[in-house]
């Protein structure tokens, strides 16, 4: 199949789903075109099935906001038109359902059908999409996508509450290679962040408000009163300046590290303890998954998602929105004794098994062929 595939590029979760679901089609011999305003951060190395689209916003003075949804529709034109592509498959609602409903008019107009398929990943739905100045756009262009996917099952119940959706969603949740993520951790990496055999507790975000890093840095402080430890944070974002307030005034800057934005995740997954991800919402929230994949367990919150990836006291622990206290007890439940630790671990392992690309890219391939077999002209 000739798939066009439209994501945003950086890193967030939406993106990298988006880049690995290209790179694993094209490794199934699928000819994979992303079409984006930057080449996306997963998408490194060369495979002879990937091609890259960059979508141009020429400036001009009378605009204050370039048109990029306007820029992008037509790019798509462009695509479909001279690469025989199949079918588009848009990640994110917005503006991306909007842009491919917009191209598919068009390319009717001269006689090409092509179907496009959008998957929900979170926060096009909960929050930005469902605020009113987007959210007719939203429902109508999910409406009618010729396929709706969303990453949860949470994230599936979240539209239906949320829009009016005339259609079925399909649930396909997120995926991590495993063999990938199955990485040795690198002792001298371990010790230039824990130079004294201390525990490693992660975090991994776009340190966006909906993240609740304050709370990372909370819950830290309780398991660190008990437990040597070490704070390792990867990302960065708007509430950053405040995370590093926060850590000053605790007195932990000596044992919290700002790594900013990387790209080797395996590498750092490979070091870490403990995962947490304590966020007011996630549709799923990949990067606990990649760390499970990794071995690490992970403590979240009981929010969106999550529960369907983090199993309670089996390979992580799920507290209430907030309860910081709670996250950092059961922080110090699995760290506290080697052996609980290592079952932590396994049960991790085990679980991210379950969400493996072998299992779910295949999914997205089924879907494919029955849009397409419905889509015949
Ligand atoms: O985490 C973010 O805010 C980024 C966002 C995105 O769209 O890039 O992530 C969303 O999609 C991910 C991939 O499907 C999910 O794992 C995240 O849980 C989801 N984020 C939220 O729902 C807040």
């Amino acid at each position: 199949m000739n798939i066009g595939i439209v994501c945003y590029p950086t890193f967030g979760g939406s993106g990298v789903l988006a880049t690995e679901l290209g790179k694993a089609l094209a490794d199934k011999g699928h000819s994979i075109h992303f079409i984006t305003y930057q080449q996306p951060v997963r998408l490194t190395g060369f495979s002879a099935n990937i091609f890259y689209h960059e979508v141009r916003v020429p400036t001009y003075p009378l605009f204050d906001f370039p048109p990029y949804e306007t820029a992008l529709a037509s790019m798509l034109v462009d695509v479909v038109r001279n690469n025989h592509i199949d079918l588009l498959h848009v990640h994110y609602a917005i503006p991306h359902a909007s842009a491919a409903y917009m191209a598919k008019k068009i390319l009717e107009t001269e006689g090409l059908h092509i179907p496009f398929i959008t998957t929900l990943h979170g926060t096009d739905i909960t929050l930005v999409g469902k605020d009113k100045t987007y959210a007719p756009v939203v429902s109508f262009s999910i409406n009618q996508s010729d396929a709706i996917t969303a990453v949860s099952n949470n994230l599936r119940e979240e539209t239906f509450a949320n829009f009016k959706i005339e259609k079925e969603i399909n649930v396909i949740h997120n995926f991590v290679d495993i063999h990938r993520f199955n990485k040795k951790p690198i002792d001298a990496f371990r010790k230039v962040i824990a130079p004294a055999g201390e525990k490693i507790i992660l975090h991994a975000s776009n340190f966006r408000k909906i993240k609740r890093i304050a709370d990372v840095i909370r819950i830290f402080d309780v398991i660190k009163k008990d437990i040597p430890s070490k704070l390792l944070l990867v990302g960065d974002g708007p509430e950053r300046p405040m995370a590093e307030e926060l850590c000053r005034e605790l007195g932990i800057c000596d044992d919290a590290r700002f790594v900013g934005k990387q790209q080797d995740m395996e590498e750092i997954y490979a070091i870490a303890d403990l995962f947490l991800l304590p966020s007011e919402y996630e549709s799923f929230g990949l990067s606990a998954l990649e760390a499970m994949a990794a071995g690490t367990p992970v403590i979240a919150t009981n929010a969106g998602g999550l529960p369907e990836i983090v199993s309670h006291g089996v390979n992580g622990f799920l507290g209430n929105i907030g309860d910081v206290k709670s996250m950092g007890d059961f922080g110090k439940i699995i760290l506290g004794d080697a052996e609980v630790h290592k079952s932590f671990k396994f049960a991790a392992r085990e679980q991210a098994l379950k969400f493996d690309i072998e299992n779910i890219v295949p999914l997205y391939e089924s879907l494919y062929m029955k849009v397409l077999k419905n889509n015949t002209h």
